[in-house]
């Protein structure tokens, strides 16, 4: 895949020279003000890192390199077939801001195909875990088992020179995406069918062999959902716990995989990547306790009530930066009108999505009564038979690598620094607000 490196090396190139250009001239201009508040309330709105992949737009959300997900959907190539693009274009798209060619994308995936080399020790790890472990902790297992492929750290103990990092982060994280199927699909196979694993069909794309690693090779459906769902899982600018946990970790220069895993654990946070496997959990939850597959709005009214009542969120619902319903979301309802229109489960999705914000809204503290894109996604995944919902987390993870680890490449390819950012404590902060200290710089 030497095209790709060496566009992605031109382009590095190009933009770091404009970036030295930029701070020589600009270095001192102030982007913003932090006030006390944002220090107290999770650095909201405060921006502070740089991050090429993409950027979320609190009204319209999030844009790919510039592109919507329905531009994303018109542009990029699909399966031979099919009507969703492929994750393989995707990444191309992140990583160097050019829509492929179907040839490209070809390279690409069969260049994926050879690096899929997943070795025994993975699996043994895997096997070491109780099966009843949560999948999450399985898959970031099996992620780290697999840091000894590094080829960053072996690089770096020989002595690496620093102009080498980005193509040691390119060489781990094409191996890793590679390699994350498998892994993937080896914790949902041990777990809930019997540890069958089933062998990789070279004659797929990436997301197509996916879904036949899980078990769904002769569903369509499930493979075009699996190209869609990995595509627009895989980013959301550089903020959100997943992609800036990979970026800090990363900044240390800890490997791809390091840096990955630890991302994959703030994922696993129920207020984030986690969410997906909540929606689902509440849903099944209302409904016994309605007694009805298919509640009215009054009946899940009732039940959001008496959710926030009782001091927990309603999963699927709100957003740190997003003002508006996630055009995520919106992508999985068409997906769903196209194939599944009747299916019960998703129209009570849609009726929740009715019910939800006007409630969240009346309470006037929340900033975002939308839905954003875990509201939607179990119930597309339960219409092709996957129940297991705890998990769903994994596939987002799957397609978090496509982003983060672009997120990665950049970073090391533009020699950005180690993260430090500066902290205070409370007695310091009454200290300086009774003119007693100076806030620490
Ligand atoms: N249900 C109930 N209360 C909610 C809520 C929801 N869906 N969303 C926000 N709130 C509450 C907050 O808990 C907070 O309450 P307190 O003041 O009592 O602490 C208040 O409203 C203000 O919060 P906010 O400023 O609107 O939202 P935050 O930026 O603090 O949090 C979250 C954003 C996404 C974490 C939040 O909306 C939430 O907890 N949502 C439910 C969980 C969820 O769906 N997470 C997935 C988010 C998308 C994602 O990352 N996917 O991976």
């Amino acid at each position: 895949m030497e095209k790709l490196k060496n566009l992605f090396k031109a382009k590095a190139d190009a933009l770091g020279a404009e970036i030295k250009d930029i701070l020589k001239e600009h270095g001192t201009k102030k982007i913003g003000e932090v006030q006390l508040a944002q220090a107290f309330q999770g650095m909201r709105g405060i921006t502070g890192m740089v991050y090429e992949p993409s950027l979320l737009d609190a009204q319209e959300g999030i844009r790919f390199r510039g592109f919507t997900i329905p531009e994303l959907q018109a542009r990029l190539p699909k399966a031979k077939g099919g009507n969703e693009p492929l994750p393989e274009g995707l990444f191309w798209l992140l990583l160097t801001g050019e829509v492929p060619t179907e040839a490209d994308v070809a390279a690409l995936s069969a260049d994926w195909k050879a690096r899929a080399k997943v070795p025994a020790h993975v699996f043994k790890t895997l096997d070491a875990l109780p099966v009843d472990a949560h999948p999450m902790t399985q898959f970031v297992t099996g992620v780290m088992a697999l840091q000894t492929q590094s080829q960053f750290a072996k690089q770096y103990a020989a002595g690496m020179n620093k102009k080498d990092y980005w193509a040691a982060t390119y060489e781990d994280s094409m191996n890793l995406i590679a390699c994350l199927p498998e892994i993937a699909a080896y914790v949902y196979r041990r777990k809930y069918q019997g540890g069958k694993a089933i062998a990789s069909d070279s004659s797929l794309d990436w997301a197509g062999n996916f879904a036949h690693l899980l078990g769904y090779g002769s569903n369509e459906g499930f493979k075009e959902l699996m190209r869609l769902y990995l595509t627009i899982h895989s980013d959301h600018e550089g903020g959100n716990v997943s992609a800036h946990t990979t970026h800090l970790v990363g900044s240390a220069l800890s490997d791809a995989y390091l840096s990955f895993a630890a991302g994959m654990n703030g994922l696993a946070g129920p207020l984030h990547g986690l969410a997906n496997q909540e929606v689902i959990k509440w849903i099944f939850e209302m409904q016994k306790a309605l007694g009805s597959e298919t509640p009215s709005g009054e009946q899940i009214a009732e039940y959001v009530k008496k959710t926030l009542a009782e001091g927990k969120v309603v999963p699927g619902y709100g957003h740190a930066v997003l003002r508006k319903t996630d055009p995520r979301f919106t992508a999985q309802a068409e997906f769903a009108k196209k194939h599944m229109a009747k299916d019960p489960l998703v129209n009570t999705v849609w009726n929740i999505f009715e019910t939800v914000p006007p409630i969240l809204q009346s309470l006037g503290k929340i900033k975002n009564p939308w839905p954003n894109v875990d509201a939607h996604s179990g119930a597309l995944l339960l219409h092709y038979g996957m129940k297991e919902y705890d998990y769903y987390t994994v596939l987002f993870g799957v397609s978090r690598a496509l982003g983060v680890l672009a997120g990665l490449i950049w970073a090391r390819g533009l020699g950005f620094a180690i993260e430090r950012p500066k902290s205070v404590t409370t007695a310091n902060v009454k200290a300086w607000l009774k003119g007693e200290a100076e806030i620490w710089e």
